[in-house]
């Protein structure tokens, strides 16, 4: 199955954790990374701190939903996650964004992602991997949301040519 995952952390060598993150869910059991977008910056939303680095994997995944979801919580905690509140700043965060065309609400999974529709930070990227997921109308409702795209897909390949 085909899975997206969205990528932030807006503390600690951001663009080194991202990079460690993406191999990290490329040697997950049963799971490659098959697409990377841009690297965007922005500011945090509904959130304080620093500045965000953000950008989404698409992974190909034998892995269940809830077993992706834990085994993508293992890579935050590796990274140092804290989790002090709600939307506290965070080194890694990992989020499924969508998973197939799967439908999931339980109390520890909501796909697609509650949140993705209202965040240019997770769209914008998205449109890039998976452009027929992302209607135009959504696009245009985030378009006031301050987004620089600070890299292209490269900033990935260090990451990625470690799985091929
Ligand atoms: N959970 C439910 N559905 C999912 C899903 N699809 N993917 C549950 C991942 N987790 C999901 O998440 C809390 C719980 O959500 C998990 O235990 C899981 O069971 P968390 O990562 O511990 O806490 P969080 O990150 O504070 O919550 P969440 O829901 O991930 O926050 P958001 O809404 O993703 O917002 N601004 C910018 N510019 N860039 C960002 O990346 N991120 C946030 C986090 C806020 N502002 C931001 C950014
Ligand atoms: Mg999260």
């Amino acid at each position: 199955m085909s899975a997206w995952i969205g990528l932030g952390a807006n503390l600690g060598d951001r663009l080194a954790t991202l990079r460690t993150a993406l191999s990290a869910m490329g040697a997950l059991p049963g799971t490659r990374v098959q697409g990377v977008s841009s690297l965007y910056g922005s500011a945090p939303v509904d959130a304080g701190g620093p500045d965000y680095l953000n950008a989404v994997a698409q992974v190909q995944t034998t892995l269940a939903p809830h077993a992706l979801l834990a085994q993508l919580q293992a890579i935050e905690q590796a990274a140092g996650r804290e989790r002090p509140y709600r939307n506290a700043p965070r080194t890694l965060d990992l989020d499924i964004l969508l998973y197939g065309d799967e439908v999931i609400d339980t109390p520890t999974l909501t796909v697609p992602h509650p949140r993705l529709h209202e965040r240019a930070f997770a769209l914008c990227p998205l449109a890039e991997l998976a452009p027929d997921r992302v209607p135009a109308h959504q696009l245009a409702a985030v378009a006031p949301q301050r987004i620089d795209r600070v890299q292209g897909a490269d900033w990935a390949i260090q990451a990625t040519r470690q799985l091929s």
